[in-house]
């Protein structure tokens, strides 16, 4: 039977307050057959649910597309709600019905559709203070009659709403993270329910949040402004089709409340003897509030949410334990990023105290000292509840999120009890899409790790770390990007993301190491007042005016960001459109890079490259050897997060990842511009990768194989991206398995290289390398952590020592972009990129190592895509599943002879190279060779 569901418009599941003016529409196509293609589809699209009002109707459109179908029916309004379905016909010459149907919302398409005036509720703040949460409250009357309402919310700070005393949404750290000088999000939701005739009441409460709370490892505050401020608006839609509307305006009014601090790194303090019981409900006194100021401000940059929700998710309950040093410690099990909701009953005034923290010492006590990277550790992931003494009390945070496994009960009033705490993991919603299990437990934790350093870190934008830093650093995205979206959809995650990056792109196209930026500040009153303050020698470095770059920004491998990222994104979802909306971007950083490579390096100018030209242009301007750059960043061998080592280690100079970088984005955007048919820009920046490629093997690469640089991250780099020439390539390969097996079978990678390190060894010839560094348990190693209990990826190689001495965040994900390896390397589940999102796609599987079996599955943009293998006495049994209107070349590992075995069912296939190769389409298949 013929089906069609799972139906998204711009990636989301009935999204309210959709912007865009020709929405993304996609489906799925299920069927009991094999070999099934969509042939033709038919979408209908309506003001109403019951289909009479049809608004737009595609008729039969003969074509297999099933993604990214573009809305091309009349202009859409604000508010307005659109249904739509779809039927497919297939190869078979099967029809499908209708789906159930879908619907979208357009958001607030035009300034003048905001009615609401932003209000500020603080006359004055102190700047250096923590400061309390603002409470806001408004009572209005609904009439008989209400059949839509919907609420059109946003802040600078965070907030929270309530309506008659409920929730008004699930969604947490609203409006979210963006640029906010550029691009603030407003959130639309459907609140028809909360409401009621008669008398209402709006409550609002406001955090710090990433406006003015502690960013970055410097936990900087103020970043974006001073003061907190919120913009809202009620639409109520009546029976009798009459709207009113409900706005933000002077007589709003405020008051502070029990949360006395809630800043997202420090935590929280909130006395619960303050009550203000039923503030957020009709009828409440509010006499004793103030009146908010109504701010003339204006209404540009107001962006409907591009990306998925963060919401709670995963529970965990906790072991109590009894430390060494006498302390009470809560063990959750995992290391998450979330908060705690406790229960606790104890007399009024008294406190409860819960530190959060990733691990205990060597000695088995509570400690903070791996996250104490900048100095010592004060105010920092701790919340504080001041007990109102009357029954139970339940506490959860709303305004701060922490990076724990542990938490240290520092101050309780009675006996700690596993029952009454609960950690909750926190994190943007994001569909999951893969899984991976093998016969090694140790790889299966591995994955779980990986996975859960991804939720851990992927709260709005993607960062480093949920401790420490909590920056978007564009590098730490960029190794990950292609690992995160085997395990979730990401697509309106990174989406959001990238059109950050492009936004804080700077003049020259150099591109920030951290989106949005936490190294410099957006708020330029404070950037005064804090350079006049700050004495430190490293200020300029660190914190440049406002819109320019730091000395740190504009890094090779970091940058790169802008180009790599939208390019997985094409290659696993298939859609056009982001490399349509990043390409001016992506171009700008590869011009950048240009521009900075032409540049001389006095302390070079002695050098070959400074002497030899070709085609009458200067070698040395295809090398980049200018600029700050982070480097391969924490190999094996480096010393742990040293700015300062960084920076001194040849100035922070590496001319051969930062050319072999601008050889390869240079190559996407060659590719990129060819999708997109800018064939004359394809044609200029491939020749010029050529040149790159050229000087880069020239100088960097010698015959031998030995990089300039002899360690294994260059070579690595060499093959990952193509830049080895054809007769040097086999070589390079060779010298790297070398110096693996010369370190016993370990790695020496850092963030850079260490995505593509199994996948080089594997394609050059030596698997067996590659399964054995995989499956290392001692140091330096990925199962070296997992081995020693961890629940999530490490920033170091040596996050825990050997001697239990501890190094740096344990839940930095970098390092887990091995994971990728394990499905497209082992299960061999790749995107090709002239058919991208998985339509036409290569199962390729890679049997090693102590492995027995090992199976992926991944829903890709068709549905689900199944590969797995089990070792028999009698040889290998392969099964795999590829969905409807997806094909895929199977490439198994076999010899001449097994042809015999599938030319029965696949009458293409063929052998070559130690694989026979077939084209399959949609179905099941088990093949025992
Ligand atoms: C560290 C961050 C991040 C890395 C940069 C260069 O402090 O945690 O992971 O990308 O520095």
């Amino acid at each position: 039977m013929l089906e069609v569901g799972s139906l998204r418009t711009e990636y989301l599941e009935n999204p309210l307050g959709v912007d865009a003016a020709s929405p993304r529409l996609g489906w799925k196509v299920y069927s009991s057959e094999t070999n099934v293609m969509q042939t033709a589809y038919h979408v209908q699209a309506s003001g109403t649910k019951d289909f009479n009002d049809l608004i737009w109707d595609t008729g039969r459109v003969e074509s297999d597309h099933s993604q990214v179908i573009l809305y091309a029916g009349p202009p859409l309004e604000s508010l307005q709600r659109v249904y739509w379905r779809v039927k497919v016909w297939d190869n078979h010459g099967e029809e499908s019905i209708f789906s159930e149907c879908a619907f979208f919302e357009i958001g607030l398409l035009h300034a003048s559709d905001w009615r609401a005036w932003w209000i500020e509720p603080e006359k004055e703040v102190q700047i250096d203070a923590y400061k309390p949460a603002p409470y806001i409250r408004k009572e209005f009357i609904v009439r008989k009659g209400l059949v839509r309402a919907r609420a059109c919310l946003t802040a600078k700070g965070l907030y929270s709403f309530y309506l008659n005393g409920a929730e008004g949404t699930d969604h947490l750290f609203t409006p979210g993270f963006t640029s906010y000088h550029e691009r603030l999000q407003y959130q639309i939701y459907d609140v028809t329910r909360l409401l009621q005739e008669g008398a209402n009441a709006l409550g609002i409460i406001l955090g710090d949040g990433w406006w003015r709370g502690s960013t970055g490892g410097a936990s900087l505050k103020n970043n974006f402004g001073y003061k907190l401020a919120f913009l809202g608006q009620l639409m109520l839609q009546y029976e009798d089709g009459t709207i009113e509307w409900v706005c933000s305006d002077g007589t709003f009014k405020t008051s502070y409340g029990p949360l006395l601090k809630s800043d997202m790194k420090a935590g929280d303090l909130y006395d619960a003897r303050i009550d203000m019981e039923g503030w957020n409900q009709p009828g409440y006194d509010d006499s004793s509030w103030e009146q908010v100021q109504a701010a003339k401000d204006e209404l540009t940059g107001l962006i409907a949410t591009r990306s998925v929700p963060v919401r709670q998710k995963e529970t965990f309950s906790p072991t109590v334990l009894h430390t060494p040093n006498g302390e009470t410690v809560l063990d959750f099990g995992q290391n998450i990023a979330g908060w705690v909701d406790m229960r606790v009953c104890g007399e009024a005034g008294t406190d409860v105290v819960l530190i959060h923290g990733e691990t205990l010492d060597k000695d088995g006590n509570f400690t903070l000292q791996n996250l104490a990277h900048h100095g010592p550790l004060e105010d920092f992931q701790e919340v504080r509840y001041i007990l109102k003494g009357k029954g139970i009390e339940h506490y959860r945070p709303r305004f701060s999120i922490f990076g724990f496994r542990y938490v240290l009960v520092k101050k309780h009033p009675g006996i700690v009890k596993a029952e009454d705490f609960t950690a909750v993991a926190i994190y943007s919603d994001m569909e999951q899409t893969g899984e991976f299990t093998c016969s090694n437990p140790l790889i299966n934790q591995l994955v779980s790790n990986s996975r859960w350093s991804q939720k851990s870190n992927f709260m709005e934008v993607p960062t480093d770390c949920p401790t420490r830093e909590r920056a978007g650093w564009t590098g730490d995205a960029q190794v990950f990007c292609k690992t995160a979206a085997n395990f979730m959809n990401v697509h309106s995650f990174y989406e959001k993301w990238l059109a950050d990056l492009a936004s804080e792109q700077f003049s020259n196209g150099s591109v920030g190491s951290t989106v949005p930026t936490v190294i410099g500040y957006h708020n330029k009153e404070e950037w005064e007042r804090f350079s006049k303050q700050n004495k430190d020698p490293m200020m300029a470095i660190r914190r440049p005016e406002p819109g320019t770059a730091s000395m740190l920004d504009g890094s090779s491998g970091w940058g790169d960001a802008a180009v790599i990222i939208p390019w997985t994104l094409y290659l696993c979802y298939g859609d056009q459109t982001i490399l349509e909306k990043q390409f001016d971007s992506a171009k700008a950083w590869v011009d950048y890079m240009a521009v900075s490579a032409r540049k001389a390096n006095e302390r070079f100018k002695d050098s070959p490259a400074y002497q030899n030209y070709t085609d009458g242009e200067l070698d040395a301007d295809y090398i980049w050897d200018t600029s700050f750059h982070w480097g391969e960043w924490l190999e094996a061998d480096s010393e742990f997060n040293d700015l300062v080592a960084a920076m001194s280690k040849s100035q922070g100079c590496h001319p051969d990842v930062a050319t072999a970088y601008f050889a390869y984005s240079t190559r996407l955007l060659a590719e990129m511009a060819s999708v997109l048919g800018k064939l004359k820009i394809a044609e200029e920046y491939q020749r010029r990768y050529e040149k790159i490629k050229r000087v880069y093997n020239a100088y960097f690469v010698q015959d031998n194989g030995h990089i300039l640089d002899d360690r294994q991250a260059p070579n690595v780099r060499t093959l990952a991206f193509g830049l080895a020439d054809t007769a040097k390539r086999q070589a390079v390969a060779d010298r790297l398995a070398e110096m693996v097996v010369a370190q016993k079978h370990h790695l020496n990678t850092g963030f850079l290289s260490t995505p593509f390190i199994l996948h080089v060894l594997a394609d050059h010839g030596y698997p067996e390398i590659a399964y054995r560094l995989l499956e290392q348990t001692s140091d330096p190693s990925w199962l070296y952590a997992v081995s020693h209990g961890a629940t999530t990826i490490w920033e170091s190689w040596r996050g825990i020592k050997p001697d239990g001495e501890l190094t740096g965040s344990l839940n930095h994900y970098s390092y887990g972009a091995v994971c990728d390896f394990l499905f497209t390397g082992i299960a061999g589940i790749r995107p090709q990129w002239k058919t991208p999102g998985f339509k036409h796609f290569t199962i390729k599987p890679l049997v090693g190592g102590t492995l027995t079996h090992a199976s992926a599955t991944y829903e890709s943009p068709y549905g689900v895509i199944q590969s797995g293998w089990l070792k028999t006495e009698r040889g290998v049994t392969y099964d795999f599943g590829i969905p409807a209107n997806s094909r895929a070349t199977v490439m198994l590992p076999g010899k001449q002879v097994d042809i015999k075995r599938v030319s029965a069912e696949f009458p293409d296939v063929r052998y070559e190279d130690g694989h026979i190769i077939f084209a399959a389409g949609s179905g099941k298949y088990t093949i025992a060779l």
